[in-house]
C-alpha cells in the first residue's frame, strides 16, 4: 500500500516556465502552497504531475523541444511532468468559457455573472475527456493513486469510467461549493453532481460546502443516500459508495514563519515603514477578481475615514492587486473600478504628508509580500465569497511578534478555522466593516497577542502537509479514524 505512486492532475502543470535574454527556455517549480506540498510527496513515492502548460507556450515550442524541457523540468522538481496540450478553441471555451464564465461565477454565488453558453459544456467534456486520455495512458490500475483538483476538471473521472479504465480517484474543490438555489440554475447540474460521484473521495474545504453538496445531491439525485457526518460522510449511489470529506487547505507556516524572520525580509520591511512611518498600516492583497469584495473593501475604508476623523492621518491602506485573467473584459471594468475609487478616495482625504491609499498593481516578489505581512498591523480581508483564502493564513504566519490583527470576511473558508482571534466582518455590510477597521486600530497589546496567538497555534498545526496526510490517507488507506472530526 505504502508504494502506491501519486498522480496529481490540475488545470495548470506546476511549472512555470520563462524565456531568458538569448532565447533559452528556463523552467523552475512553481512556487504555490499546493507545489511545496505535493512536491516532497511525488518525489518520495515516485509520482507524476498533468496539466497545461499554459497559452504562453502554445505554439512557441516544437514537439522536440518541449520534450526537452519537460525532461528538464521532471529532473529539477523530481517528478514526471506530463502535458495536456489546448488549442485556441478549447482556451476560449474550455477554460475562459465553462470554467471562468459559468463554474467560477456560479460556485461563488455570483449566478448574475454566469454567461450560460451551451457551446462551453461540449468543449468543457471535450478537454476533461483529454486529460482522463493523458491520465489512462500514463497510469496503471494497481500502481496510481489518481488526485485531481479543482473545478476545470470535474469530469475526469467520469471520462475515464466511460473509457472502461479503473482507477482508484480522489477529488479537490478549492473553490466554495454553492447552495442548492444557486447550484439548481446550472444547466448541467446533473451531469456535475454525477460525475463529482465518479471519484471514490471528494474534498471540501470547509464543512458548508460539503453541506450544500449533500444536499444538492438528497435533492437532484433521490436515489443516492447521503449518510454520516463528522470527518468522512458516505454518498451511496445505486452502484457505489463515495467517500465525501471536509479538508481545509493550509500552508507551509514554518517557511512562511522562517522566511518572515530573514534578514532580506528585514531590510525589505524596514525600507517600506521608513517610508510610511509613524502609522498603522492596513494590508489587502488580492488577486483581481470580482470575488474578492475590493471595490467595497474601498468604500469600507472611506467610511471609516468619514466617521472616525481621529483616523486620519494615522492609517494607510496598502492595497496590492496580483494581475489576472488580463484577457476577459470584465476583469478590465472591475480594475477602473478599483482605480477611479482609489483616486476618489485620495482625492478626498488626502492631506500633506499622508496618502490614505497605496495601491500597488503587480505581482510582488516573495520578499515583498513577506514585508508587507512583516510591516503592516492589520489585515483587511474582505472577500463575498473564497474557497478558502490563504493570504489570511499567510499574514498570521509571518506575523511572529503575535501583533497583527485580521480582519476577515465570515464568507472565506479561512473564517471557519479563524474565528476565535480574527475580527469577523460582512463584506457586503460597509459600516461595520469601517467599524472593524476602527476597533482593530484601537485594539491593544494584549488583545492582539491572544488573538493572534490562537491562529498561529491552529495554522501552525493544521498546516499543508497535515491537509496533504488528511487526504491521502482517507483516499489510498481508506483509514477513516485517522484524523480527528474537523471541529472548524
Ligand atoms: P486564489 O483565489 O488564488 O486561490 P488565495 O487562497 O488567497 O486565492 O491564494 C493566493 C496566493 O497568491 C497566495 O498564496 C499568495 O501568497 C499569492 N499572492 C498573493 N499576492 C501576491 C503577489 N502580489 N505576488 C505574488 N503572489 C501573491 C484558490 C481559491 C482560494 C483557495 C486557494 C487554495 O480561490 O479560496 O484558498 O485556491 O485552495
Amino acid at each position: 500500500m505504502e508504494t502506491t505512486r501519486l498522480t496529481v492532475v490540475s488545470n495548470r502543470l506546476a511549472i512555470v516556465v520563462d524565456r531568458e535574454q538569448d532565447g533559452r527556455w528556463t523552467i523552475k517549480p512553481g512556487s504555490g502552497g499546493l507545489v511545496t506540498a505535493l512536491g516532497p510527496v511525488l518525489r518520495d513515492r515516485g509520482g507524476q504531475w498533468i496539466g497545461w502548460l499554459g497559452s504562453n507556450l502554445q505554439g512557441e515550442l516544437d514537439e522536440a523541444a518541449l520534450r526537452d524541457l519537460l525532461a528538464r523540468g521532471s529532473r529539477e522538481t523530481g517528478y514526471a511532468l506530463k502535458p495536456v496540450e489546448l488549442d485556441d478553441e478549447e482556451i476560449q471555451k474550455y477554460y475562459f468559457g465553462f470554467s471562468n464564465e459559468i463554474l467560477w461565477p456560479l460556485f461563488h454565488d455570483l449566478p448574475s455573472r454566469c454567461n450560460f453558453d451551451p457551446a462551453y459544456w461540449t468543449v468543457y467534456e471535450r478537454v476533461n475527456a483529454k486529460f482522463a486520455r493523458v491520465v489512462a495512458q500514463n497510469t496503471d490500475e494497481k500502481e496510481d493513486y489518481v488526485w485531481v483538483h479543482d473545478y476545470q476538471l470535474i469530469l475526469v473521472a467520469a471520462h475515464l469510467k466511460a473509457m472502461g479504465v479503473r482507477r482508484s480517484t480522489g477529488f479537490f474543490l478549492h473553490i466554495p461549493f454553492p447552495p442548492l438555489d444557486g447550484f439548481i440554475r446550472l444547466p448541467w447540474r446533473s451531469q456535475i453532481l454525477n460525475a463529482l460521484l465518479q471519484y471514490d473521495l471528494i474534498g471540501f474545504q470547509t464543512v458548508r460546502d460539503r453541506r450544500n453538496f449533500m444536499d444538492c445531491v438528497r435533492m437532484l439525485l433521490p436515489q443516492t443516500r447521503v449518510v454520516g457526518h463528522g470527518h468522512i460522510a458516505r454518498c451511496l449511489t445505486p452502484e457505489r459508495e463515495v467517500l465525501v470529506g471536509v479538508f481545509p487547505i493550509s500552508i507551509d507556516f514554518r517557511q512562511f514563519a522562517d522566511t518572515a524572520a530573514s534578514q532580506e525580509v528585514q531590510d525589505q520591511a524596514w525600507i517600506i515603514h521608513a517610508n510610511l512611518p509613524e502609522r498603522q498600516l492596513i494590508l489587502g492583497v488580492d488577486r483581481l477578481d470580482y470575488t474578492k469584495g475590493i471595490p467595497l473593501r474601498l468604500q469600507a475604508f472611506a467610511n471609516a475615514l468619514e466617521r472616525y476623523p481621529e483616523l486620519r492621518g494615522t492609517i494607510t491602506l496598502v492595497q496590492v492587486v496580483v494581475p489576472s485573467r488580463a484577457e476577459v473584459p470584465e476583469y478590465e471594468t472591475l480594475k477602473r473600478e478599483i482605480e477611479r475609487l482609489v483616486g476618489e478616495i485620495n482625492g478626498r482625504f488626502t492631506e500633506v504628508g499622508w496618502t490614505p491609499i497605496h495601491y500597488i498593481y503587480r505581482s510582488l516578489s516573495r520578499v515583498e509580500l513577506l514585508a508587507y505581512y512583516r510591516t503592516c498591523e492589520i489585515a483587511l480581508i474582505t472577500p463575498l465569497k473564497d474557497g478558502m483564502n490563504l493570504v489570511a493564513k499567510e499574514f498570521c504566519a509571518c506575523s511572529i511578534e503575535n501583533n497583527g490583527v485580521l480582519i476577515l470576511s465570515e464568507f472565506a473558508g479561512a473564517a471557519a478555522q479563524l474565528h476565535n482571534g480574527a475580527l469577523l466582518v460582512n463584506p457586503f455590510d460597509i459600516r461595520g466593516v469601517a467599524d472593524a477597521i476602527h476597533r482593530a486600530c484601537a485594539m491593544d497589546t494584549v488583545s492582539r497577542q491572544a488573538r493572534m496567538e490562537k491562529m498561529r497555534r491552529s495554522i501552525q498545526k493544521h498546516n499543508i502537509f497535515h491537509w496533504v496526510n488528511a487526504f491521502l490517507r482517507t483516499g489510498i488507506h481508506k483509514d477513516l479514524n485517522q484524523f480527528p472530526r474537523v471541529e472548524f
